[in-house]
């Protein structure tokens, strides 16, 4: 069987999508794109090989040759495309965050209960990322004792166009909120987030740095750094009672030239995170034949946002938040 795919947003992670699936994914192809700018979508769907170009994402969605939606539009609009998706019965990946406010990642979540199975699976890569198996791997296998503090960087070379105060913690932050406790196997229950003086009269301030603690009492700290300029770098460090799991970059050749000798970084997420994203789409299309979805769910979508939200909270009054993710239904 063949899984045909409509792409919703053709933007920089709708045209990735759309290509990786075209490219990359067994099983599946891509029959239409969406987009309100109609040269973008004819860009993505002449690259994917799709017959359909539409300018309007819940017409996609109803459209009869597609069976399953991919949403890579704007934050704002995930929600209620997935929503539409959830009541045309038709699968659905949708990007990270689900949505930026948890009232509608809860209202997704109720109307896939109405539904009575499982529809979404929320766009959190990192976890088809082979380095972070790995990690969790080591993590699950007791060598290395009880976690006790988790550090965590998170960089971009300069932050992506569209970027809107908040998105640090609504959308990059909640990439770690997911990661840690999908790793730890925990949930987070309190979040602080502090700015350094020189970026604190900024109107985006940056960069931030997030103080976790979960149930089990774990501290994790994260650093969201949107303009670091030298690359895209993401490191995870877990420091266990009997030893510490590192997840660096994982490391092309160093270059040695002329007086230095230096090692080359991705410009963004999408060559990081590309064997991820590539997995994670072959992952929805097989859930799809089997019916045993995988991934991240509405409720991991409605956590991470809680977790955003208590951080936007903290980062404007400089307390400390509770965070009340509570029990999965
Ligand atoms: C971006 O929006 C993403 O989704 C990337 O995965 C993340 O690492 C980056 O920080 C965000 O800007």
């Amino acid at each position: 069987m063949t899984v045909r795919i409509g792409v919703i947003g053709a933007g920089v992670m709708g045209l990735d999508h759309a290509r990786t699936i075209a490219r990359s994914v067994a099983g599946a192809r891509v029959v239409a794109v969406a987009d309100a700018d109609p040269p973008r979508a004819r860009r993505a769907a002449e690259e994917s090989g799709a017959s359909h170009c539409l300018t309007d994402g819940f017409t996609l969605i109803l459209h009869p040759e597609v069976d399953a939606v991919l949403v890579a539009s704007p934050d704002e609009t995930h929600a209620p495309y997935t929503r539409a998706a959830i009541e045309a019965g038709k699968p659905v990946l949708c990007e990270k965050p689900l949505a930026p406010d948890a009232a509608s990642c809860r209202a997704v979540a109720q109307a896939e209960r109405q539904r009575g199975r499982r529809f979404v699976q929320i766009g959190f890569m990192r976890r088809f990322d082979p380095f972070y198996r790995d990690l969790k791997t080591a993590l699950s296998a007791d060598a290395l004792g009880d976690p006790l503090l988790v550090h965590a960087a998170h960089r971009n070379a300069s932050a992506p166009s569209f970027w809107q105060a908040g998105m640090a913690v609504s959308n990059a932050a909640v990439h770690e909120f997911d990661i840690m406790r999908w790793l730890l196997d925990d949930e987070i229950t309190s979040i602080a987030v502090q700015v350094p003086q020189a970026a604190s009269q900024q109107a985006v301030p940056d960069p931030l740095l997030i103080l976790l603690r979960t149930a089990r009492g774990t501290l994790i700290d994260v650093e969201i750094f949107m303009n670091a300029g030298y690359g895209y770098d993401i490191r995870t460090e877990a420091v266990c009672r009997g030893g510490t799991a590192v997840l660096a970059r994982p490391t092309p050749p160093t270059l040695h030239r002329t007086g230095s000798a230096g090692a080359a970084y991705p410009s963004d997420w999408r060559g990081r995170f590309a064997d991820a994203y590539r997995l994670q789409a072959q992952a929805w299309v097989d859930a799809i034949g089997s019916g045993q979805p995988v991934g991240a769910d509405a409720w991991d979508g409605l956590a991470a946002t809680l977790v955003a939200e208590a951080g936007l909270k903290a980062l404007a009054t400089g307390a400390a938040m509770p965070v009340e993710i509570g029990v999965r239904p």
